[in-house]
């Protein structure tokens, strides 16, 4: 068997987060290798680690993958987070990208010069509030099903509550108006431990810790995903 995948990133959320709460997500543990200097970033790309000089770098299956979204696209595969179709990939893939337009706006908040910093923001909220919160909570309106996508956890969920965390933390009042997103992001906040908690039969998604909440003053992560037990069976096992 595989050994574990191990990521190569800074020590941030940045683009690598979303590849962690995917692997967290399928149950699938990870080894951390951060970049803590240019010359740990110089010695990847001299050693011909990075095809195109950039990081994330996941190292998979005899693999040095880059390349954020062609990552996630192996590992949702690999772990049957990925649709059973072609059109319910159509699908996967749309939502997925309405959820990396709007993360790509706050995730490049910070990098914003201040004194474009407040029309930057109410951009944001505006886009949200108008378009990206209403399209998704439309979708689970439509259906009533507890996942976007063919009624089964698909990485377009796990994308979609990474992002509402985001959204929450820039501004929780954006969430106000969006039950059904505040549900699924409340299920998956979750117990601790959902078998414990009398959870095991509960459908919903999975049970994360917020990113960024579990060690003061360090900016990332995804620490830890307990999937329930529904759930795990559906997601496939390592290879
Ligand atoms: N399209 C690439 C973009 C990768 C990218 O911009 N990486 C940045 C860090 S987030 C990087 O390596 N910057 C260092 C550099 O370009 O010198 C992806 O999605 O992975």
């Amino acid at each position: 068997m595989a050994g574990k995948p191990k990521l190569h990133y800074f020590d941030a959320r940045g683009r690598m987060e979303a590849i962690r709460w995917l692997l967290a997500a399928a149950g699938a543990e990870f080894e951390e290798k951060l970049i803590e200097s240019s010359e740990d970033l110089d010695k990847l790309r001299y050693d011909g680690s990075l095809v195109f000089q950039q990081v994330p770098m996941v190292e998979i299956d005899g693999m040095k993958l880059v390349q954020t979204r062609a990552i996630l696209n192996y590992i949702a595969t690999k772990y049957d987070l990925y649709g059973k179709d072609m059109k319910e990939r159509a699908l996967i893939d749309m939502y997925t990208e309405g959820v990396a337009d709007l993360g790509e706006m706050i995730m490049l908040l910070p990098l914003c010069p201040p004194d474009q910093k407040n029309t930057k923001l109410t951009l944001i909220r505006e886009r949200a509030t108008n378009c990206y919160l209403p399209a998704f909570e439309n979708v689970l309106k439509s259906h009533r099903q507890d996942y976007l996508v063919g009624n089964k956890l698909s990485k377009a969920d796990i994308h979609l509550v990474e992002l509402l965390y985001y959204v929450e933390e820039l501004d929780p009042s954006l969430l106000a108006n969006f039950p059904l997103l505040k549900e699924i992001q409340f299920q998956s906040l979750g117990q601790e431990d959902p078998l414990e908690d009398g959870m095991a039969t509960h459908s919903n998604i999975f049970a994360l810790k917020t990113p960024g909440t579990e060690e003061p003053g360090r900016v990332k992560s995804m620490a830890e995903v307990h999937v329930n037990l529904h759930d795990r069976s559906s997601l496939g096992s390592p290879q």
